[in-house]
């Protein structure tokens, strides 16, 4: 077991801890209340992975996640007000709301998001670890993803690049033991995540993803391995979420025993104790990191509340689609091209459409809006061959 560090440094780790699982805790809560929308994947029970990795990095380094970073972020220094404001979808927010949950990003804290896309953030961490390496820089990229992500195609494509290239990377898979509501077991042939990329050139070393001292020692030499020896390798960090897969997850795949089981090994819980027992921290001060948890918590909700949502003229900011056939979708706008759209290149058939789901919408009678591409109520004014043409389309 690695040795506490000063009392410093426990404070801060367990500070950090806390909050982070009161953040996400209140991030449940509020989509319970709708408040904040999309979809919603805490990482409640993997504290000590995030935060142990984060408290051994420089400002200068990357760290790349998945769509489970909320805690990610502020590990990394972003103001949870900020990440709050990204739930609710409001201005403020770390995408100025317009990513949600899954696509936090702070490119000034070098945190680099926040993916959807399964093993999608791999090969980017490639890049960005290539980037530094072409620009003489000593950064280095911390890459983190799920065990279900281990069987993505661009793993191994990825981990090839990385140790041909020699690239300053360090991977760290978060293996909770689920890839959804698959168990490990059911979804890898080799089990043993740690060994999986050594065929491409990538040792590994498996470690205990609860206790945020191991995670501190290991995380801090593969930095070490990849900053000075321009190595790449990967960690295998065992650890588990104590929530379902996301907010709508019925949790059929496993027993409440074995949730309960790891329970008794919080991160947060056994951490505190250790300090506490050890005598470099008191109950007085961790009591007060979770006052403190609290209300930095609640201040978030509160900022969040106040940001404004983005005006909905902004809504085509910010997007690399400059064709304007998929826009006959948004049935609440009015019809004329917007900015990035070009008329002479709208076929008649989005044409009609956008305007026949603009009348639509007007009608404004609260229930809901189906897409006029695909309901025959906002058909009625769309000419045949238009129909027939989105049927077409549609396949
Ligand atoms: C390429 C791709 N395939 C499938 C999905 C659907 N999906 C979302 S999360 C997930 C499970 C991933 O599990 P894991 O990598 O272990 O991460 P965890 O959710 O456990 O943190 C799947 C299959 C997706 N988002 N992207
Ligand atoms: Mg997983």
């Amino acid at each position: 077991m690695a040795d506490l560090p000063d009392a410093a440094t426990c404070y801060e780790l367990l500070a950090r801890m806390a909050l982070i699982r009161r953040f996400e805790e209140e991030a449940g809560r509020q989509y319970q209340r709708a408040k904040a929308g999309g979809f919603l994947h805490l990482a409640i029970g993997e504290e000590a992975t995030i935060v142990g990795t984060a408290s051994v990095m420089r400002a200068e380094d990357y760290l790349i996640g998945t769509y489970r970073t909320h805690g990610h972020a502020i590990a990394r220094g972003t103001d949870p007000k900020r990440v709050m404001a990204e739930l609710f979808g409001r201005v403020d927010g770390t995408s100025g709301g317009r990513g949600g949950s899954m696509h936090i990003f702070d490119a000034e804290r070098r945190f680099m998001g926040g993916y959807g896309i399964v093993g999608g953030n791999l090969p980017i961490a490639a890049g960005l670890a290539l980037s530094s390496d072409f620009k003489g820089e000593d950064a280095v990229t911390v890459c983190m993803f799920g065990d279900g992500a281990s069987n993505a195609g661009n793993f191994g494509e990825t981990m090839n690049l990385a140790a041909l290239w020699s690239l300053p990377i360090l991977f760290l898979v978060e293996n909770n033991l689920y890839g959804m509501g698959t168990a490990v077991e059911r979804h890898s042939a080799q089990t043993d995540l740690s060994k999986k990329a050594e065929g491409y050139g990538v040792p590994g070393r498996r470690i205990d993803g609860m206790d945020v001292l191991a995670v501190r020692e290991a995380v801090a030499e593969g930095v070490r391995v990849a900053r000075e020896e321009r190595r790449p390798t990967l960690l295998e960090v065992i650890t588990y979420r104590y929530r379902g897969h996301s907010a709508a997850d019925p949790e059929v795949y496993r027993e409440r025993e074995e949730v309960e089981e790891w329970r008794g090994k919080d991160p947060i819980e056994s951490f505190a104790g250790r300090c506490v027992e050890a005598g470099v921290l008191g109950e007085r001060e961790v009591a007060a990191v979770r006052a403190k948890a609290e209300e930095t918590v609640l201040a978030a909700v509160e900022f969040a509340e106040a940001s404004a949502e983005p005006p909905l003229d902004t809504l085509y900011e910010n997007l690399y689609v400059l064709d304007s056939e998929a826009w006959y979708a948004v049935d609440e706008r009015s019809p004329e091209p917007h900015r990035g759209e070009h008329e002479e290149r709208m076929p008649a058939a989005a044409r009609e459409l956008a305007e026949a789901g603009a009348a639509y919408a007007e009608r404004d009678d609260g229930g809901p809006r189906p897409n006029p591409a695909t309901h025959g109520d906002a058909q009625e004014g769309v000419e045949p061959e238009v129909a027939e043409e989105v049927e077409e389309r549609q396949g």
